[in-house]
């Protein structure tokens, strides 16, 4: 059992976001933090370190333009020497003052083809840097009825995502992302995993949906999305985080650490943990006034945690009492895992590794926090304008 759930969890990978790294806040602040990364070199230098301490976050996303560099095949060199490798790339067609009223979807066709241009740029990143994903997340909607064509601006989206299907290459996916709501508060071109997953079917098996836990309404039962889409062969990959309210980009596993457990039972129970499942498990957070650095450990130790608690249910037993229809003993089987404390198998397992059982104390112990202040005095931080 315990070797079972041991080895399932050294095989477990989590990717982390550059983002992750700059300066971030709120409309209304961002407070800026000594040390913070003024380069995608340095983002992916303090990536690193979460690797170093947790062993299971050799990935990290990319987000183009924030991330933008002459020679990408030599980004990932500098990964590689770091030792860990280039993920995702993120598409980022909204932060550009032409997409006032859309990116893909916009009225205006020479913005539209724009924003493709984007997209088939970052196809060329993808190439450069050996990534096999291309993350699309559209600010795309409209704030007042009457303001644009519902159903042609759907148009206008299969056809963006049509060219930008047909230049992937073979081994290379791209992975659609919904969200409820905002910057667009009337309409938004892809609210929803039923839109993502209706254009997905249209595009082909390598087009994908990423549920960003934090893209919901409040109450949305998440894991049945997940359950529904791994049955489908469409699910792409996660953009973890944890929300209160709405897109709040939050620490994973704060908010609710029983959601993203149940989250986990249903990858685990289908079986998707594995890299082979293609289900890439991703943090999209942003750190305004924690430690940015130890944000990431504690986040990636979260879905570790709830992981390790899901690969602990019963699957004999939870069946029996299901088939039984024994309802009281089946929901045990499921809270019986959730409330084992798993942090001492993880400092086992860690040890095994010839981790630091503590990733956090190993962080802060590094000095690794207190080099980079020094070093990064000057220049100009990476960020939303700190
Ligand atoms: C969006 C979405 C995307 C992320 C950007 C920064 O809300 O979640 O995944 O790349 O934010
Ligand atoms: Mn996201």
């Amino acid at each position: 059992m315990t070797r079972r759930i041991k080895d399932a969890l050294r095989e477990q990978r989590i990717e982390v976001p550059s983002w992750a790294y700059g300066n971030s806040g709120t409309r209304f602040k961002v407070f800026g933090q000594p040390g913070v990364p003024r380069t995608p070199e340095e983002k992916i230098a303090d990536a690193a370190q979460v690797h170093a301490v947790t062993g299971i976050a050799p990935t990290v996303s990319l987000h183009i333009p924030w991330d933008r560099v002459d020679d990408y095949a030599q980004l990932a060199r500098h990964a590689a020497d770091l030792g860990v490798r280039i993920g995702t790339i993120n598409a980022n067609v909204f932060s550009d003052d032409d997409y006032r009223l859309g990116s893909v979807t916009n009225p205006d066709p020479r913005i539209r083809r724009k924003a493709v241009a984007h997209l088939l740029d970052c196809v060329d990143v993808m190439d450069a840097t050996g990534s096999t994903d291309l993350k699309l997340w559209f600010a795309d909607g409209t704030n007042y009825p009457g303001q644009d064509n519902i159903r042609v601006r759907q148009d206008r989206l299969a056809e963006a995502l049509d060219v930008t299907y047909a230049r992937l290459g073979e081994h290379q996916r791209l992975l659609l992302e919904y969200k409820l709501f905002e910057p667009a508060f009337y309409t938004t071109d892809v609210p929803d995993w039923g839109t993502a997953y209706a254009h997905c079917l249209r595009l082909g098996e390598r087009a994908q949906v990423v549920i960003d836990t934090g893209h919901h309404a409040p109450g949305t039962n998440i894991e049945f999305i997940v359950a529904f889409l791994l049955r489908a062969g469409r699910l792409g990959a996660f953009d973890f985080n944890s929300r209160f309210y709405a897109d709040d980009d939050l620490m994973v596993g704060a908010a609710d650490p029983f959601q993203l457990f149940r989250i986990m039972f249903e990858i685990v129970s289908a079986d998707a943990l594995q890299q082979a499942s293609g289900i890439n498990f991703m943090l999209d957070q942003c750190h305004n006034i924690e430690p940015k650095i130890p944000g990431q450990i504690r986040s990636v130790l979260n879905v570790q945690e709830a992981t390790a608690k899901a690969l602990l249910v019963d699957t004999a037993a939870l069946a029996a009492a299901q088939s039984t229809g024994d309802v009281l003993g089946a929901n045990a089987v499921l809270m019986d895992a959730y409330h084992t404390d798993v942090r001492p198998l993880l400092r086992e397992l860690r040890a095994e590794q010839g981790l630091d059982p503590d990733p956090m104390a190993a962080y802060a112990r590094s000095g690794y926090a207190e080099r980079i202040v020094v070093e990064r005095a000057d220049g100009q931080p990476a960020g939303w304008g700190a």
